[in-house]
């Protein structure tokens, strides 16, 4: 496949924070992994002055995801904290670039990118058409992330070599990639891209 990068097209990094690295709360195994060739892609966008978009989960201390507040995951991405801050070799460019926060408030989580945050305005305003969505977790905010794009209109590329999984059920991530094909994502890797 060939794929030519231009300007109705972004790059959607999701939650490349300490927390989802081995050794945070919240661990995405091999998470760290993706770094580079994530790096990779959001050079390409870079250079080519498009549009690169960030979302991190940006939680309360008491937020109801956590399991003490009758949640399903430990504390994690806690708002200011350094678990919250992203991968510190994660390259993040001064210009072209937003930060969406998810989660902010105490009430209401978020696995998807678009759920209460002005992503899809942004987007719109730039004329984008095209999302390439990596990062983690394959089975949670990738997977919302990229079924709300699809929802929304967007054609969305799932960078297949740029995301890991939690697998909290061993299958988990496969099923999500199988479940965003179906929906109809279009799996693509670095070498797809120029
Ligand atoms: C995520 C679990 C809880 C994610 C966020 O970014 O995939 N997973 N909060
Ligand atoms: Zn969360």
């Amino acid at each position: 496949m060939r794929i030519k990068i231009g300007s109705k097209d972004a790059l959607v990094v999701v939650d490349m924070q300490r927390d989802f690295m081995p050794g945070g709360a919240l661990p995405v195994p091999d998470g760290d992994k993706i770094v580079p060739r994530l790096n990779q892609y959001i050079e390409l966008f870079f250079k080519k002055g498009h549009a690169i978009f960030f979302t991190r989960d940006w939680h309360p201390a008491d937020h109801i995801s956590f399991k003490d507040q009758g949640g399903m995951w430990p504390p994690h991405c806690v708002q200011n904290t350094e678990g919250a801050m992203f991968h510190k070799d994660l390259f993040i460019p001064h210009d072209n670039r937003f930060i969406i926060s998810k989660g902010t408030s105490r009430d209401f989580d978020a696995y998807s990118g678009f759920q209460g945050t002005i992503l899809d305005s942004l987007l719109k305003e730039r004329g984008v058409k095209r999302l390439f969505v990596g990062g983690v977790a394959t089975d949670y905010c990738v997977k919302n992330t990229a079924l709300g794009g699809i929802n929304l209109g967007y054609q969305v590329f799932l960078l297949s070599d740029g995301i890991k999984g939690v697998d909290v059920n061993p299958g988990d991530s496969q099923r999500a990639i199988e479940e965003m094909l179906q929906a109809g994502a279009v799996a693509v890797s670095i070498e797809d891209l120029s």
